[in-house]
């Protein structure tokens, strides 16, 4: 609908322009349909939970630029999904031109989305993703999270087979803890590790360095592997371990996924072991499928960011040129 109204204000904003009284030219809020006004677009971010998250949110206020000719209107949710689905709605009802979300969990969007369709607004989503069907949205740019903890599972199988594991699994129900956990468990399939306990610490520091307080309660010097879904939960259990006067890194091996620059740091102290990237800076892209999709371009419905990995070695090698 947007787009057929957008090629109709575009042709009408030459016609009109041509004898000197052009309009915006788009149905919604900013300069949408053509024309040199800003594009206003509504930003639903996930909140502010990790230092990956920072880097993300500082990657796409940098695209959404003034200067790159968007009026960014900002939400960071909390991480609490009914904040995030509600700025959405604040969005549609302020008459933006675009919305683009984080999405917390990938369960919940149906409504909200198809009353953006049923606005005329069109939605991107960029890192994590939905289970809703993506005719409601039209892109998603992100990482492959499956591949991610694939990777991770790799490394531990042949650096840490037959240890004892526990995991501290990103926020419930959200895309990247789930396909981590699928990849993750698809690489130990056949290894001797055997798996203690898993539990969620919400993508945070705290709550990394709480659940890891309780495994080594439960389990103590048993504990020889630790995979954390992100850096920030990875480094707060750092801090639970060296309480108990274990040494991380020796008397606990641990695998992370981000590589951020203070997981970079662990990694390059020899306290991490291995990380597995997760490339935050998608505001680039996230701003060209914006314009190409109000200009009614055709873009593909996914895009995916490529990661990499890092051992202590190269973690040393990289940190001095690393952007964040
Ligand atoms: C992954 C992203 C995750 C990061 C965490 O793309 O959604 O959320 O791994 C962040 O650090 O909180």
């Amino acid at each position: 609908m947007k787009k057929i109204l957008a090629s109709v204000a575009l042709v009408g904003a030459v016609a009109l322009a041509m004898t000197g009284c052009a309009t915006d030219g788009g149905s919604g809020g900013g300069g949408g349909g053509g024309g040199d006004e800003l594009i206003t677009v509504g930003f639903a971010q996930t909140g502010s939970e990790s230092g990956w998250r920072s880097a993300n949110t500082e990657s796409l206020k940098t695209a959404l630029s003034e200067e790159n000719g968007f009026k960014l209107v900002f939400n960071a949710a909390d991480n609490k999904q009914e904040a995030q689905i509600a700025a959405v709605r604040s969005f549609i009802n302020q008459g933006v031109d675009a919305i683009v979300i984080a999405p917390i969990t990938v369960d919940g969007w149906d409504d909200v989305l198809k009353e953006a369709k049923d606005a005329g607004i069109p939605v991107i989503l960029e890192d994590r993703t939905v289970s809703a069907s993506d005719d409601l949205y039209a892109s998603w740019v992100g990482l492959d999270f499956e591949k991610e903890g694939e990777l991770a599972g790799q490394w531990a199988v042949e650096n840490a087979d037959g240890s004892n594991l526990v995991v501290l699994e990103g926020t419930t129900g959200s895309s990247a803890a789930l396909d981590r956990a699928t990849g993750w468990s698809k690489a130990l399939e056949g290894s001797t590790i055997k798996t203690l306990d898993s539990q969620t610490g919400d993508f945070t520091r705290d709550g990394g360095k709480k659940v890891m307080e309780g495994f080594l309660q439960k389990y103590g010097s048993d504990i020889n592997l630790l995979f954390a879904h992100n850096d920030d939960m990875g480094l707060g259990a750092l801090d639970a371990i060296e309480a108990a006067g274990l040494v991380p890194g020796q008397d606990i091996k641990i695998v992370t996924i981000d590589a951020v620059h203070d997981g970079m740091q662990a990694l390059a102290d020899g306290k991490f072991s291995f990380i597995v990237e997760c490339n935050p800076l998608l505001g680039e892209k996230v701003a060209d499928l914006v314009k190409k999709v109000l200009a009614g371009e055709s873009v593909d419905k996914r895009t995916i960011v490529e990661d990499q990995t890092f051992t202590q070695d190269q973690a040393k090698e990289a940190l001095p040129t690393r952007p964040y």
